[in-house]
């Protein structure tokens, strides 16, 4: 019977061990010593094995009872020594909650969205809405409407991405290359008078230093009854004195030819050179002054009129073009169209823009800065 009283004397042994754990860690290391593959406990459940029926029959409840008892114990320990372990956590951590919270990473308004925001903001304040279409068309929405035939030479210029499949009225499907279509939808649509402004994607297979494969533009178009180039001009300079926030911006309008407008006129803007960099205001003809192509407009081409259903002897009307990525690196100063596309967080973080600050522009068109 020695061999019983041998078991309690194990089984105490072990429980002050137990009871003994100052950590977690030595708390897993008495848990291995005793139930690990190589423990002591272990190692006597193994030779119930090799006992005979009788003497397993004496021997195994003291071994067992022996087993639950180190394992309640060491689970009961574990959890008392987990219980204090957060204790002084909560003890030592104290969270000053008048702390602001750890910034998220937060992302950036694409000074393309920033620049088309603000041309929504401005063109609003005069009267437009914004018009938006599908970015694959057909030749006809994109060419033919704004007449540019089958054969005509400016169709070459835009060099186009044409899809393989036939367009559902003939002819071919095609990335617009410009938002030109949107107009012509928008009269073929709700008639005269119009006055929208059509932002958005345009794609053109030329790639280079200063062109994309794909880039953002900005129409406008007002088609109403004596609409002349007074009001394309005037139009025009309140736009652009409220974008850029300049009262002194003079506009030059320089005869041109687009196969949409007639006349048709590219727009230049004045600039000083200013230790080397160009300061917008003031006349281009001044001494270190000059000028700087910005878009191109005029008054819609009749035939553009009469394709888009409407009567070019009831009404007329101008309309413009301008690249947002250029405007965008003009008034915000980045020298690298490139570098909008590559979506650097480091240039993005730099000249993006806050969700929070709307365009600058609430005090409206014509409102003294
Ligand atoms: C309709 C009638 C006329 C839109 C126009 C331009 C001149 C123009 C360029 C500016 C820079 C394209 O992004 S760019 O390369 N655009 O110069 N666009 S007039 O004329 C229209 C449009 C629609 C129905």
């Amino acid at each position: 019977m020695q061999e019983a009283p041998e078991i309690e004397t194990l089984k105490s042994d072990a429980l002050a061990r137990i009871a003994a754990a100052a950590d977690l860690a030595a708390l897993e290391a008495v848990r291995v010593d005793l139930l690990g593959k190589q423990g002591t406990i272990t190692a006597l459940l193994k030779t119930l094995g090799q006992m005979s029926p009788e003497e397993r029959l004496e021997k195994a409840p003291a071994i067992q009872a022996y087993r639950e008892a180190a394992a309640s114990a060491l689970a009961d320990r574990k959890a008392a020594l987990e219980a204090a372990a957060l204790e002084t956590r909560l003890a030592s951590e104290h969270v000053d909650l008048t702390l602001p919270a750890p910034q998220a990473p937060r992302g950036t308004v694409h000074p393309v969205s920033q620049v088309m925001d603000e041309m929504a903001e401005i063109f609003a304040d005069l009267g437009f809405s914004v018009a938006t279409g599908p970015e694959i068309e057909d030749d006809w929405f994109n060419f033919t409407a704004l007449n540019m035939p089958e054969s005509h030479p400016a169709r070459a210029m835009h060099d186009t991405f044409y899809f393989p499949d036939q367009a559902p009225k003939g002819g071919r499907m095609l990335l617009r290359t410009h938002t030109s279509p949107v107009q012509v939808r928008t009269m073929l649509a709700d008639g005269a008078p119009v006055r929208i402004i059509a932002p958005g994607r345009v794609y053109r297979s030329d790639s280079d230093a200063t062109h994309t494969p794909m880039f953002h533009q900005i129409e406008g178009l007002v088609i109403d009854r004596d609409i002349h180039l007074g009001h394309l001009k005037w139009t025009l300079e309140t736009f652009l004195k409220a974008f850029f926030e300049k009262d002194d911006i003079v506009l030059r309008l320089r005869p041109s030819y687009f196969p949409f407008t007639e006349p048709s006129v590219e727009v230049d803007v004045g600039f000083a050179l200013v230790n080397g960099k160009r300061v917008l205001g003031g006349s281009g003809d001044e001494s270190g002054h000059g000028w700087m192509e910005l878009l191109g407009s005029g008054m819609v081409n009749r035939k553009v009129i009469e394709m888009s259903g409407l009567d070019p002897d009831e009404c007329q009307g101008f309309a413009f073009g301008v690249g947002v990525d250029r405007l965008a690196m003009l008034k915000y100063g980045m020298d690298d169209l490139r570098a909008f596309f590559d979506g650097d967080v480091r240039w993005l973080q730099h000249y993006g823009f806050s969700g929070l600050d709307q365009p600058t522009l609430s005090a409206g068109v014509g409102a003294k800065a």
